[in-house]
């Protein structure tokens, strides 16, 4: 177990990073410190070959309540647009990371929370977790990427609700809108998300790498342009070591051993 910050520590399990934010006084509220240290960890994980999955999450019933409001109620607009930019390149580093992301959400993902995990690959869920957009109610709109991202995965008609009435939206409606994809009872979150990463970083890396790739890029352009970026990808992958032994563990009914090549 690392200590990266006061509120931020990170464990490993094999393949499987697990970043977790302890601040549950706070519900995981993000003050500026704490978004730089997320943002140097994404930065270093970015060229770590060791980590194939990201977890993240928080403690008790905060996942993370959004930015800190009590550190940012009085900065001046300097300081506010200073925020803004190191926010927007934090979420992204972590939207482009090359490891496979999941949001174990406990709790309350709020603002920044909910937006945070928007960019990850994917979102599950206790039971509990409250997600919402609320800086309507602050005379604020969504400023990490809310609005943009939420519209992309549960359609514009959502989102827009999401963001005029900042209600809070609890796991089971997001997972029907497709935002979330498992919803666990808190006590098995932690659990089941380790089983999910591991079964995912047991995948040949090469094809979950491309498999990321055609998900996130395919949806940028038209059907005939994500047709020919997923062709393109299974073309890569056709020659590759790990197909041949894909393809021979099934046909010689054995358990594959994948090499990353
Ligand atoms: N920032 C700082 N502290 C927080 C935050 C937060 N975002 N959220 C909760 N806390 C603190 C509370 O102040 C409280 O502290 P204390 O015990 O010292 O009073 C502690 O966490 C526990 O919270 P509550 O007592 O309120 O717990 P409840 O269970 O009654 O309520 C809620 C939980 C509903 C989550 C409630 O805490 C809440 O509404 N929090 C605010 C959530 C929110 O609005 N988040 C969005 C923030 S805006 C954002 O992320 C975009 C950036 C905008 C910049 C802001 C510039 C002004």
């Amino acid at each position: 177990m690392r200590r990266l910050h006061e509120h931020l520590i990170e464990d490993r399990r094999d393949e499987v990073a697990i970043l977790r934010i302890e601040r549950e006084e706070a519900l995981g509220a993000l003050s500026r410190s704490l978004v730089e240290s997320i943002g140097s960890y994404f930065e270093a994980l970015r060229d770590d070959p060791a980590v194939r999955v990201l977890l993240l999450t928080g403690t008790g019933k905060g996942f993370i309540a959004g930015a800190d409001i009590g550190e940012y109620h009085a900065v001046s607009s300097d300081e506010f647009d200073s925020y803004q930019r190191l926010s927007r390149r934090v979420f992204s580093t972590l939207e482009s990371l090359p490891q496979i992301t999941i949001a174990a959400v406990n709790g309350y993902a709020l603002g920044g929370g909910f937006e945070v995990a928007l960019c990850c690959d994917l979102v599950v869920a206790a039971e509990r977790a409250r997600f919402g957009l609320p800086e309507i109610k602050l005379g604020l709109l969504p400023g990490g990427g809310g609005t943009q991202r939420l519209a992309r995965a549960a359609g514009i008609r959502f989102a827009t609700e999401a963001v005029l009435t900042g209600r809070f939206i609890d796991a089971d409606e997001l997972r029907a809108s497709g935002v979330v994809s498992r919803v666990h009872p808190a006590g098995e979150l932690m659990d089941r998300a380790i089983e999910l990463a591991e079964e995912i970083a047991g995948r040949p890396p090469m094809a979950v790498a491309e498999a990321k790739h055609v998900l996130r890029t395919g949806l940028e352009g038209g059907l005939e342009d994500g047709l020919t970026i997923e062709q393109q990808a299974l073309s890569r992958l056709f020659g590759t070591a790990d197909a041949a032994e894909g393809i021979n563990a099934f046909l010689n009914k054995r358990e594959p051993r994948f090499v990353g090549r």
